[in-house]
């Protein structure tokens, strides 16, 4: 298990490479050009000015999250196979600085969803809450809210300019039933399989988050069956999973530690997050100790032990504590402590089974 924690890059994050760095073993930065809109090309030179901001303090930069997936690639138009072209130069470039994930989504307009980025715990945190009642029709309310409190900062997929063009896309991806949109992702991942076995390059698509349908529009990594075909319709091996405990935790019947020994071969990140259901429907992010939620984070270490798992992990989104001003659930406090909680299960896990 390699720990990575996610940073969004120099004078976009209020967290420092100096701060990471004393968090105990964490080896890599999950990084992105953020400037970079869905569709363009990712230059040598934005990627070179990055590998000097992670490896100039001693990271590596094995894991970009995430390269974007333009719409027209979504929704099945034409122009797909220009912006097709583009993703497969931004891979070969990304290739050239070693990097070896790419981790991406397929969730049509929304990126993640929540309805309460700052919502006040018991404790006196503050956490990512989602209210199911306010996730009926009106987006743009929803929109509207995010946009205002990521306070100025930008967060991927929620970029202004999209979210003003929203009726634009709501009539773009009409014609976008369940169907069409599982036909569009196999047509992406087998144009650019071949540029993946080129470059070495492992794709791991993160599920939907939540795991269902909002909105009318359609999300199709929400569980295992789905999961299951969506790694068969394209069985390569460079086609893998970005397993995110925390989306597919949304929904209790997900069963995460099943999921991850059933798909283990092919999961080359993995994203650790705690949920706590109510029973309405609503959750909200919980801190990593397994007994502070309901997905299991104890079983899901143990799952991940005992299929020898070397790839990528992170904490993915951590509570706002002791007063942190932050991009909502990237604070530096939590995931730390998060990441210190992982350790303390592998590591136990590692003793017993006589490898330290
Ligand atoms: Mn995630």
């Amino acid at each position: 298990m390699q720990m990575t924690f996610r940073w969004y890059g120099e004078g976009n994050d209020s967290i420092t490479q100096e701060m990471i760095k004393q968090i105990p073993g964490v080896t890599g930065l999950v990084w992105a050009l953020h400037d970079k809109a869905a569709g363009e090309v990712w230059e040598v030179e934005g990627i070179e000015k990055m590998r000097q901001q992670i490896e100039g303090h001693g990271f590596n930069m094995d894991v970009v999250e995430s390269v974007n997936v333009h719409d027209d690639i979504k929704i099945g138009l034409p122009t797909r196979d220009k912006y097709i072209e583009n993703y497969k130069q931004t891979l070969r470039n990304l290739s050239k600085f070693g990097v070896k994930v790419v981790t991406y989504n397929f969730m049509p307009i929304f990126d993640w969803t929540r309805t309460d980025l700052f919502h006040p715990m018991e404790d006196g945190s503050t956490a990512l809450f989602y209210e199911k009642a306010k996730i009926q029709e009106d987006y743009k309310e929803m929109a509207d809210y995010i946009l205002k409190n990521l306070h100025g900062m930008t967060f991927p997929g929620w970029e202004p300019e999209r979210m003003a063009k929203l009726d634009e896309l709501f009539e773009a991806y009409r014609p976008v039933t369940k169907e069409k949109l599982w036909e569009n992702l196999k047509y992406f991942l087998e144009a650019i399989m071949p540029t993946c076995h080129e470059t070495g390059i492992k794709m791991a698509i993160h599920q939907d988050d939540p795991p269902w349908d909002i909105f009318g529009l359609p999300r199709l990594l929400v569980d295992k069956e789905s999961i299951g075909k969506f790694l068969s319709m394209v069985d390569d091996d460079h086609n893998c999973l970005c397993l995110c405990s925390g989306s597919l935790g949304a929904n209790p019947e997900n069963n995460v530690p099943d999921i991850v020994r059933t798909y283990c071969d092919r999961i080359a990140f993995a994203h650790i997050r705690n949920v706590k259901h109510f029973p309405n429907g609503d959750f909200t992010e919980s801190s990593h100790r397994d007994c502070d939620g309901d997905v299991g984070i104890l079983e899901i270490m143990r799952a991940y032990h005992d299929c020898g798992y070397e790839g990528y992990i992170r904490p993915d989104h951590g509570r706002h504590i002791w007063g942190e001003q932050c991009r909502p659930g990237y604070g530096l406090y939590d995931r730390a402590l998060g990441i210190m909680y992982l350790w303390g299960c592998w590591d136990m896990l590692e003793r017993e089974a006589g490898k330290i």
